[in-house]
């Protein structure tokens, strides 16, 4: 099959049609904000190739903190975890792209910083496990319950990119 070549072809521009892609939260945690490294951080997601799709600060009340929480309601680092995410405004972020769920866990490094690679946003900026730096959804339920959390259907927007068609893979 002829697969479109966007540097030579005179075409129109086909609509990329993005099977597979999908919608993350990302939360740069009251740490990021307060270390000036929001856009550093938003700069690693957006020169993947992700697509910003919501975008807002928020200083977060204890009841969402919780409902975001709720997994880990009986642990015994709830209480601070908490007192830590609501101490200070935080930037959400909903991002979308092929596979975001895992690539954006991957940018982000593993949960401890010390375990966390070098080039990822915690093996980077991060040492201590409570002050990690960013959140990002672990899987498409907790994306689908978290992004209904965070962001109203007003404040999510659907729209193109001109760069999608040299960072997407047409459809075959
Ligand atoms: P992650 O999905 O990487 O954010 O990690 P978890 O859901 O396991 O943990 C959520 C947050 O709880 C972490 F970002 C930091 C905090 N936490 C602790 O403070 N201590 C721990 O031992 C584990 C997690």
């Amino acid at each position: 099959m002829i697969r479109y070549n966007p540097a030579t072809s005179s075409a129109p521009v086909p609509k990329v049609d993005m099977p597979g892609t999908e919608r993350t939260l990302v939360l740069i945690k009251p740490d990021g904000v307060q270390r000036q490294l929001v856009g550093r951080i938003l700069a690693r997601y957006e020169e993947r190739g992700l697509k910003v799709v919501g975008l807002k600060l928020v200083r977060v009340d204890r009841g969402l903190a919780e409902r975001h929480y709720a997994a880990h309601r009986e642990k015994p680092f709830f209480g601070g975890l908490v007192d830590f995410i609501t101490s200070a405004p935080l930037v959400a972020l909903a991002l979308d792209g092929p596979n975001a769920i895992a690539v954006v866990r991957a940018i982000n490094g593993a949960t401890r910083p010390h375990e966390a690679a070098p080039g990822t946003v915690r093996g980077d900026f991060a040492l201590e496990t409570a002050q990690n730096i960013v959140h990002a959804s672990d899987g498409p339920e907790a994306a689908a319950d978290e992004l209904a959390l965070w962001f109203s259907s007003a404040e999510l927007f659907d729209y193109d990119r001109d760069v999608d068609r040299w960072v997407l893979a047409p459809n075959e």
